[in-house]
């Protein structure tokens, strides 16, 4: 397909749906409502480093249909091994990596080269994007002592990227943001996603993570979780482990701040077309 354009592409992967006369019903709606912010998507650092390609044609595709998204990406694979390779010990406490002052330099650095990589593969296909950092996000640090450089969100200036995403372009939104006065700090992005998603209020708000859902009993992809018919099965399951039992809480308690139609997808790249625009969808569609 070296030939095509992105938009020759992208329309061929929207005609290649087999639902085609959802995918208009779908556009139709979110168009509609199309003031604000469509999506806040939460990318994986997995995600980033594995499926750039397949994550850029989707999130181009969206700027295509002049649906925007918000877009903020992790890097824990990434600095896992940045870190290690200068000798910082690798530390993690209730989930939040123990950031070093002098570690602070190099999440920076990496930070930075991923936005590159990502704003560098949307423009190859025509889209435009914005990395945000410092004017839109303010944090402070958690406790210096037990977490080192670690953040969390005080505010976020929704106006501004709002604004933002009524040019067309994308924001971007790494996860190292400042305090009031200057001190870098490192943000969980499954937290700073969180806030976001509070902040703007997105018709959709989708985790794009390397399993691509949450994983049922059997191993495969549950497809719907309503959670106040099954949360409580589902959260006294013990093959809710570990990673998933704590996002599928993280998740409970953001649509708990959010209005009951809100919903949060967890999906992979190569699935995210399908999951938003299809009644099957692809992923794991999670309700209250
Ligand atoms: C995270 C930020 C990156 C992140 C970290 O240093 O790993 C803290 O834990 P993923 O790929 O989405 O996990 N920050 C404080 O969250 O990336």
């Amino acid at each position: 397909m070296g030939e095509m354009s992105f938009r020759e592409r992208a329309s061929l992967l929207l005609a290649g749906l087999e639902e085609g006369r959802e995918v208009r019903a779908y556009l139709k709606q979110f168009s509609r409502q199309a003031e604000g912010c469509f999506a806040v998507i939460k990318v994986g650092g997995a995600v980033m480093e594995r499926d750039l390609d397949p994550l850029a044609d989707a999130l181009a595709l969206l700027q295509f249909l002049e649906l925007p998204p918000l877009v903020i990406f992790g890097a824990g694979p990434q600095l896992d091994k940045d870190l290690e390779a200068a000798g910082i010990p690798h530390e993690r406490r209730d989930g939040l990596r123990v950031t070093p002052e002098e570690a602070m330099s190099i999440v920076g650095a990496r930070t930075s080269r991923m936005a590159i990589a990502l704003s560098d593969a949307l423009r190859r296909r025509g889209a435009a994007s914005v990395t945000v950092q410092g004017a839109a996000v303010k944090a402070r640090a958690i406790d210096t002592e037990r977490y080192g450089a670690v953040g969390e969100v005080t505010s976020i200036d929704a106006e501004l990227l709002t604004q933002i995403l009524s040019t067309g372009s994308i924001p971007l939104l790494p996860c190292v943001h400042a305090d009031d006065r200057g001190r870098l700090l490192n943000l969980n992005a499954d937290g700073l996603a969180n806030a976001a998603a509070e902040a703007l209020r997105p018709q959709k708000i989708v985790f794009v993570t390397g399993t691509g859902g949450v994983l049922g009993e059997d191993g495969s992809i549950i497809n719907s979780i309503n959670l106040a018919e099954e949360g409580e099965e589902l959260f006294s399951s013990p093959w809710l482990e570990g990673g998933m039992r704590h996002k599928m809480e993280e998740v409970r308690d953001l649509l708990e701040r959010l209005p009951l139609a809100s919903s949060v997808s967890i999906v992979s790249a190569q699935g995210l077309v399908r999951e938003l625009f299809t009644h099957k969808g692809s992923g794991t569609l999670i309700r209250r």
